[in-house]
């Protein structure tokens, strides 16, 4: 019996290492495949890290086994030996592990710079955010600047209004402006990889560059009330001429007065 349990502690790194290598080919950890360009530095991070924790396992459940097998196979007169105050070992596993954070830290600081810095933003979204995107309970309020002008913190006249829908332009770097207008929410985008908490008092520009045309999910990521589970919204990658198509159809509509053309010279 105690041989039994010294190699079910050695089963289970085998799991591990099988789990960790077969994953990514069977796309278990992420929803799709990322599909935007600082998605593969973020997937990375991940595989990294990854990495890193299954070698832990792999190690400290392969020395959990041999000791157990040790103390399996030993015989009855054999003393054991407590390691329990050992300085040497206590340094040990202080150090190795505070090498191994230092080390992760040190890699993400490069994506985490490209991710939240804004001078390291791409020189074409820098200033020029497409749209605001406001989070409220429970639901998304975008506001884009009228056709031809630019985008203000504060509303404008002919700006253009819409809930849940974010028409972006897809293939290049776009840049939103997220607020919100009560609690704290979190603007998520699992398939492009963007998660960025909105906080009130606070305008925080999110930039992406969405790979492929497309509809993606917005979730709130955050434990916002009663109706968080239903605050969903999409964003709409399409080319920058559809993006202004649809701009076009969004001014006419909210400009409509409910008097039909010719009508109103008639009178
Ligand atoms: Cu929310």
């Amino acid at each position: 019996m105690k041989k039994f349990w010294a190699l079910f502690f050695w089963f289970w790194p085998l799991v591990a290492l099988y789990v960790c290598l077969i994953a990514p080919s069977r796309g278990w950890w992420f929803p799709s495949a990322p599909l935007s360009t600082l998605g593969h530095q973020i997937d990375g991070l991940f595989y990294l890290i990854l990495i890193i924790v299954t070698v832990t396992f792999v190690g400290t459940q392969a020395a959990l086994g041999y000791a157990l097998w040790k103390g399996a196979t030993k015989g009855s007169s054999q003393k054991a030996w407590f390691s329990h105050g050992s300085h040497k070992l206590e340094i040990i596993w202080t150090i190795v592990p505070a090498f191994v954070l230092v080390f992760i830290s040190l890699t993400q600081l490069d994506v985490l710079a490209d991710i939240r810095v804004l001078s390291k933003f791409p020189d074409s979204v820098q200033n020029s955010p497409v749209a605001e995107v406001m989070a409220r309970q429970f639901e998304w309020r975008i506001r884009y600047p009228k056709p031809g002008t630019k985008l203000m913190n504060e509303p404008q006249p002919g700006d253009l209004y819409f809930v849940n829908e974010v028409h972006v332009p897809a293939a290049v770097p776009t840049m939103i402006n997220l607020r919100t207008q009560d609690v704290q929410h979190a603007f998520f985008v699992p398939r492009l990889r963007v998660k960025q908490d909105a906080v009130p008092g606070l305008i925080i520009p999110v930039w992406f560059e969405i790979e492929k045309a497309g509809e993606y999910e917005l979730l709130c990521a955050e434990l916002c009330g009663w109706g968080h589970y239903k605050m969903k919204a999409r964003i709409i990658a399409d080319s920058q001429k559809g993006v202004d198509e649809y701009l076009t159809r969004l001014e006419v509509e909210q400009n409509e007065d409910g008097v039909a053309d010719g009508e109103s010279s008639a009178e």
